[in-house]
């Protein structure tokens, strides 16, 4: 059966790891730099711009936001790590969140690692992507922000990143903008195909 995006829903959020709920829906989990837009872009792949909370304020995702796709996928919201203007204190709080998040042994189905299009991988990106690598967690690359360039400067982005990732011959790549709407089926297929869903 297909999963229809659109029928997605809030379910809870967790400030703790010990507030995580446990449920039996394969797990996707939204990672990648404040302000990257990982919350723009479940909006996106729900068609529905009310669902999760985007800000031009960074740091605004505090906790792990779980929202449910038709009852068919779980997606977990963590919270952005690497924006420096938030309290030491808050910071280390919700980047340890979403550290242990990986390494607390709960099930993952799969990583979207968000990327913006425009700016040069942060160490954190990059050691995200050996983390993801190294071990079992499947993941998708998710280059975000991509209607701030042309179709032209897009190609020639997405040719340099390849170069800087040097990413694996089967890697799954996507180039989206939640604003453009654009590459969002193509994701949203993947996803469905990824977890089984036809
Ligand atoms: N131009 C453009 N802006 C975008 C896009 N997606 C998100 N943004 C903007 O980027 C900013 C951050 O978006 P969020 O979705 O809140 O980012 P986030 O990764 O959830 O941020 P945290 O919750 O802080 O971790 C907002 O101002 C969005 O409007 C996009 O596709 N194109
Ligand atoms: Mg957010």
């Amino acid at each position: 059966m297909p999963v229809n995006f659109r029928n997605t829903r809030f379910m809870t959020l967790a400030a703790k790891l010990d507030q995580c709920p446990e449920h039996d829906m394969p797990e996707i989990v939204m990672s990648g730099k404040s302000n990257v837009g990982k919350s723009s872009l479940i909006n996106a792949l729900s068609d529905n711009k009310k669902l999760a909370r985007v800000s031009q304020t960074p740091g605004k995702t505090r906790a792990v936001v779980y929202f449910n796709v038709d009852r068919k996928i779980m997606i977990a919201d963590l919270p952005g790590y690497g924006y420096a203007k938030v309290s030491k204190e808050l910071k280390e709080g919700f980047s340890k969140l979403a550290d242990d998040y990986f390494t607390s042994g709960r099930k993952i189905d799969l990583v979207l690692h968000l990327i913006d299009i425009r700016h040069e991988p942060s160490k954190e990106d990059i050691g995200m992507l050996e983390y993801l690598n190294s071990g079992s967690i499947p993941y998708f690359v998710v280059f975000t922000k991509c209607d701030k360039f042309s179709r032209q400067q897009l190609m020639k982005r997405l040719k340099e990143l390849e170069e800087i990732f040097d990413f694996a011959e089967d890697a799954n790549i996507y180039a989206v903008s939640s604003m453009a709407k654009s590459g969002i089926d193509d994701l949203r297929n993947g996803i469905s195909d990824f977890l089984g869903f036809c």
